[in-house]
């Protein structure tokens, strides 16, 4: 049924303040697809990261007939594997809060979805995703019903049962008469923190199914605001604010604190004020790498701290290698604090504070800087500087060892870092997945500003390729930069993900640390039998890559520059020339070939 302009644009409510009257609270809508579409983007969902199949074919229509009449959609992203998908959502999200769109086919398409589904979830990555599900009817009662063998195979017994352990919220959207209240519902769970994946599943006929007057009721997504974090209690603020102004030995073990890129910043003032040591559990660029204040030996910060300061940070340290001393003080700052998802988190805390690190570290400094007394303040100046000397020693080694290693050959991961610092512009973003060499590269990368390093925060691998896509979108006028390792390459389904960036027009460099192998998965063999059968003879099953496939080929054959390096002496100019072509517009692989394993 045709729906009149002055049906959609009914006036404001009397009551509310969020809905202006030039807003509409109602939009066309012919089938429950057109729906989903238009309350996504009333959310502010802005781009569907699709890979398609039978019961998608509604959706993919409703994306078509909505643009046809002029109606605002999502931007398509295809893409042909879907943890290329489930990553550039996750990496959008990291640049913007906003969740947006992953559709995909059935059960089968869930599975693919992966490891990164896992990452969603422990990197609190806010994705809304929506599959399709066998249909219903069978006798061609309705619209959308079964008409191929496949969809009796599709009917399995729990498909949501697949994604239950990484998601936030799961549902099967059952009626179209509640769309208007369940997919705002979906984007606001997946925004809110601790922010992280839902799952929707439909049938073929909802999808297909007219809306009563042909439209859908925006008034609940127009609303629709992720749930304001709190920032800590004002008490216990002051009780941690008195344990660190007191402390000998105060440290900080951060996590995720930079996913609020302002928080970087606050954290600086406070580890500054108080002459405070920070550990950084490798999440996002939390504090800039090379600070002086940054513990160069996590191990013996914790051992010899006698308050720390957890924040936002899922495993502080591994009790079987260190543990504080007995009577330190042990506090927390956490959207999470809890960690319920995880079954086993048993570290002390004597001070657990839930708040949101971006509003309490303010306030936090404010209270130390209240309490400090003219000789706290001494105490705290001379504490500093004895850090800031003996890293001036430190960065002098860290130069004296990249002299001997710049013209190494192969060619040595700290180089890698080094060439990389020298020529990326300081506005790029970096995401890293480097796995074994990221300690070599990171000590040499010399990234400080906030926001300019992003990772999975968890260790499914197949992550950067896919997340680099999502992150330029996000960020049109910055150089993505993805560094992997040869193993997380392969894992980041390459073709899928270069072809993604070339069709939405969002290049990244990719720097493959090729060390011909899955050096990650050789370590805990020797780890765990440093005299057994492996190591006697050096034999290291499905960890050994002997004859690595070309992956500068591989980049070529899916539009984008691809160069394999061998020569230290190279290394910069093919750095140029990949970053050349990202500004050109095109995606760029660089092999750079390591000591293979
Ligand atoms: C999806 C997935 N599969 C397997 C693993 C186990 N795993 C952890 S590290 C690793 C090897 C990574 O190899 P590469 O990226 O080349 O880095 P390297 O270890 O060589 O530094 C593997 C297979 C994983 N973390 N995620
Ligand atoms: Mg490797």
């Amino acid at each position: 049924m045709a729906v009149t302009t002055s049906e959609l644009s009914t006036a404001a409510p009397s009551t509310g303040t969020q809905i202006t009257p030039e807003m509409r609270l109602r939009a066309p809508a012919r089938t429950g697809a057109e729906a989903i579409f238009q309350l996504l983007v009333a959310c502010g969902v802005e781009y569907v990261f699709l890979n398609p199949g039978t019961d998608t074919a509604p959706i993919q229509e409703a994306l078509v007939a909505l643009a046809a009449d002029g109606e605002a959609v999502p931007t398509l992203v295809p893409c042909l594997y879907e943890n290329v998908a489930m990553a550039a959502a996750h990496g959008y999200f990291l640049v913007t809060r906003r969740p947006q769109l992953v559709v995909v086919h059935v059960d089968v398409g869930t599975q693919n979805l992966g490891g990164n589904v896992h990452d969603a979830m422990r990197g609190q990555a806010g994705v809304v995703v929506l599959a399709g599900r066998a249909p219903y009817t069978v006798d061609g009662q309705m619209p959308g019903g079964r008409d191929r063998p496949i969809q009796w195979q599709q009917d399995v017994t729990d498909q949501i049962g697949i994604m239950r352990g990484y998601v936030k919220w799961a549902h099967e959207l059952a009626r179209v008469e509640t769309l208007h209240h369940l997919l705002p519902r979906a984007v606001q769970i997946a925004a809110s923190e601790p922010a992280g994946p839902v799952y929707m599943t439909a049938a073929r006929e909802i999808l297909m199914e007219p809306l009563e007057g042909g439209s859908v009721d925006l008034v609940v997504a127009r609303r629709a605001r992720p749930v304001v974090t709190p920032s800590g209690d004002q008490q216990a603020l002051e009780q941690l604010a008195e344990w660190l102004a007191e402390a000998e030995a105060p440290l900080a073990i951060v996590g995720t604190v930079g996913r609020h890129p302002e928080a970087v910043q606050s954290l600086v003032a406070l580890a500054e004020l108080l002459g405070m040591q920070v550990v950084d559990a490798r999440g996002p660029l939390n504090v800039p790498f090379d600070h002086p204040l940054v513990a160069d030996n996590a191990n013996a910060a914790v051992r010899e701290a006698d308050v720390v300061l957890l924040i936002d940070v899922d495993v502080p340290w591994i009790p079987r290698h260190v543990t504080p001393a007995d009577g330190t003080r042990i506090a927390q700052l956490d959207i999470d604090p809890l960690k319920e998802s995880i079954a086993l988190w048993g570290f002390p805390v004597d001070l657990p504070i839930q708040a949101d690190s971006s509003k309490a570290l303010p306030e936090l400094f404010a209270a130390v800087e209240r309490r400090g007394s003219a000789a706290d303040r001494a105490r705290w100046t001379a504490r500093c500087d004895r850090y800031v000397a003996a890293h001036d020693g430190q960065q002098q080694a860290r130069a004296a060892a990249l002299d001997k290693l710049r013209n190494k050959r192969p060619i040595a991961a700290e180089w890698v870092g080094a060439a990389l610092a020298e020529r990326l512009p300081a506005e790029s973003i970096v995401l890293d997945e480097m796995v074994t060499n990221s300690d070599a590269v990171r000590r040499y990368l010399g990234r400080s500003a906030p926001g300019s390093v992003l990772s999975a925060g968890a260790p499914g691998l197949g992550w950067a390729l896919g997340a680099a896509v999502g992150v330029r979108l996000a960020a049109p006028d910055k150089t993505v930069v993805a560094l992997v390792g040869d193993g997380s390459f392969v894992f980041g389904s390459p073709v899928a993900a270069l072809w993604a960036a070339q069709q939405a027009l969002s290049p990244f460099l990719t720097v493959i640390l090729n060390n011909a192998g899955y050096n990650a998965s050789k370590m805990p063999v020797l780890g765990l039998f440093p005299d057994g059968a492996s190591h006697r003879a050096d034999a290291f099953p499905g960890v050994r890559f002997p004859t690595p496939p070309d992956y500068a080929a591989l980049a070529r054959s899916c539009h984008a520059y691809g160069e394999r390096v061998d020569d230290p002496a190279e290394l910069g100019r093919a750095i140029e020339r990949g970053l050349a072509a990202v500004r050109a517009g095109q995606a760029a692989v660089l092999d750079i070939m390591l000591a293979p394993i």
